[in-house]
């Protein structure tokens, strides 16, 4: 066929082969363009799968509401199809590959019939980085298309590098219902019974099939750019982390880069846009975005490590975030933004739990029923929501107003800080550095977060977490511990700090205000590795005094400081047991560096 625009022979031949299993009406090589992009929405909101809002009040953007079965990820049915089981680990769903691609060719077999099937190529980074890798992902949903239109960079110059590389990471995705002869379609196509998220990370290959939603479908994002490459990484000598990316400017002038890890519901993509309180602004601190979700950390021929975003959107949790908690994300949806399962309001707008104190009079739910603010949900009893909580926006990055300069740059931005934190309730306190890279990674291997939603278990048990990568790591997590050590072989490590912004008083308030106050922490931590903050050592690490922390404009004495920053040895050295036995038994693979880690917490305790 003459209108196939590349000339590379792996991907014809892997689109060939998709063809005549997927059995689609149509092919479709994407390109990218707003051009394309109108066409699509304009024949979905034809077709009811979409709703075009204000144009006046949310200029090029639409809203989705996906099929109450299919909202979030599904962890039970996400593998990772190595040869050997044991290269999965303990903290992943492993079948033989050969097993599963039988079984999934089986469910591939003629699933887009009637459909269109969409070639998008993509890039995770920007194009020509050292840093980004290429994708392409084979799709037979349009929301999928507009979606990583948003979340990647898609082109035709795409192609080209793969063409230069001859490398490329095939993304095979289907919403799992084929389309018969003359059947309406449904508007958001699934298929739940048979919904698998499948990784070959000895191929670089993900096979998704039956969910049209988040992670589960938009392929660049937790598959490719965290799954399938930090299998790369461990390779290649570099880190895949679910990690933000932010700026620090000192009053100095002096500009800083920070990743940090956190669990889900630690306020990730809050603390990646911050706000400094008006007393830390007014002496010149400044905060800017790099990235809310994903780190790409490689070190450079100096050996500084250099992160880049290799996404170019947001896809945030829609609820909760307000003009109050999070105004730089709440105005990155002002336009061209993708909404899913939100509410809509009368004038063809959106909302969400949170958004405004006072909600809507009336609404349109998530799920396409009237709704006003006096409804109870008859399940739970509490007031009804109109969003699922669960419910995203997809929000093109260059739209967020504190995005940083840098966010862009090819060859990635210089960090010097890692952060690791959780959700603690007791015990953890505010902040503390690592003595050096091995206790960082310790950290990192033993960051842990209470639940907060039944869902997940008992509220308040620590869920651990390591690296916060627990379902997005693609291979053995003892191993990856110990890829973590071997990287200061070969790059400058960074310093290394463990927040805990949730710390309660035994009557249930929180101890620290959270929020943009947070950069009064981020600020001592600068000063740690610009070498002007003192700190005092403690059995969890270095810790600041009263005194090295600005408070200026906040009201919190030297008695609230003492009780957030308490530490209890007696626990500290429970922990570091717990953290053992945790290491060796539940992990394995151990690195004797981390017992060492523990024992020598134990012996500060002392
Ligand atoms: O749905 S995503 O995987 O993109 C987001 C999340 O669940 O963490
Ligand atoms: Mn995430």
């Amino acid at each position: 066929m003459s209108d196939i625009p590349t000339t590379n022979k792996k991907l014809i031949n892997w689109v060939d082969e998709i063809v005549a299993l997927c059995k689609p009406a149509k092919v479709h090589w994407c390109d990218g363009t707003k051009a394309e992009a109108d066409k699509l929405f304009a024949e979905m909101v034809a077709s009811g799968m979409a709703i075009k809002l204000n144009e006046q009040k949310r200029p090029g953007s639409y809203l989705f509401r996906s099929d109450p079965r299919d909202v979030a990820r599904v962890e039970k049915r996400t593998l990772i199809c190595s040869k050997d089981k044991e290269n999965a680990g303990p903290t992943n769903n492993w079948e033989d590959p050969v097993v599963m691609k039988e079984k999934m060719r089986a469910l591939y077999n003629g699933c887009m019939e009637g459909r269109t099937m969409y070639i998008i190529p993509f890039a995770m980074g920007p194009l020509g980085s050292p840093i980004a890798k290429y994708g392409v992902e084979i799709t037979d949903s349009p929301y999928v298309v507009v979606s990583m239109r948003i979340m990647a960079r898609v082109s035709t110059e795409v192609l080209r590098h793969i063409e230069k590389e001859d490398f490329f990471v095939p993304c095979l995705h289907s919403v799992g219902q084929p389309l018969k002869a003359g059947a309406k379609d449904v508007r958001w196509p699934c298929n739940p019974e048979n919904t698998y998220i499948v990784h070959f990370p000895e191929e670089s290959t993900i096979w998704s099939f039956g969910s049209g939603y988040g992670g589960n479908a938009l392929l660049g994002k937790k598959c490719f750019a965290l799954r399938i490459a930090s299998n790369l990484a461990r390779k290649e000598g570099w880190l895949a982390e679910h990690m933000l990316i932010l700026g620090v400017k000192t009053p100095a002038g002096k500009k800083h880069y920070v990743t940090a890890a956190f669990p889900s519901a630690c306020g990730k993509t809050n603390f990646a846009m911050l706000i400094p309180p008006k007393a830390l602004r007014d002496k010149g601190w400044e905060i800017s975005c790099v990235g809310d979700d994903i780190a790409w950390i490689k070190p450079d021929k100096t050996g500084q490590l250099r992160a880049i975003n290799p996404e170019n959107g947001f896809f945030g949790v829609a609820p909760g975030t307000s003009e109050k908690t999070n105004p730089n994300a709440l105005h990155s949806c002002d336009s061209d933004t993708i909404f899913t399962n939100v509410a809509l309001t009368d004038d063809g707008d959106i909302w969400w739990e949170g958004m405004t104190k006072e909600p809507p009079k009336h609404l349109i739910d998530w799920q396409g029923n009237d709704w006003t603010p006096d409804m109870i949900d008859e399940k739970t009893g509490k007031p009804k929501l109109s969003s699922h909580p669960n419910s995203r926006f997809a929000a093109p990055a260059r739209n967020c107003r504190c995005i940083d300069a840098n966010w862009e740059s090819p060859e990635g931005v210089p960090v010097d800080i890692f952060i690791y934190g959780g959700r603690r309730m007791n015990d953890i306190p505010l902040v503390y550095q690592a003595h050096n890279w091995s206790h960082g990674v310790y950290i990192g291997a033993t960051v842990g977060s209470e639940q907060t939603a039944a869902a997940e278990g008992q509220v308040g048990a620590l869920r651990r977490d390591p690296f916060a990568m627990l379902p997005f790591c693609g291979y053995h997590m003892g191993d990856y511990i110990k890829h973590y050590l071997d990287m200061a072989k070969i790059a400058k490590t960074p310093a290394v700090f463990h927040v805990n912004w949730f710390r309660k008083t035994p009557d249930g308030k929180f101890m620290w205000p959270g929020f943009g106050d947070n950069a009064r922490v981020l600020a001592w931590m600068i000063g740690r590795i610009e070498g002007t903050a003192p700190a005092k050592d403690s059995p969890l690490g270095y810790i600041p005094a009263y005194e090295d922390i600005d408070f200026t404009g906040l009201d919190f004495s030297k008695a609230d400081f003492d009780a957030v920053m308490a530490i209890d040895p007696a626990k500290v050295s429970a922990q570091a047991d717990a953290n053992t036995d945790y290491l060796t038994n539940t992990i394995g693979r151990l690195s004797p560096e981390m017992v060492a880690v523990s024992e020598d917490i134990k012996a500060r305790c002392k």
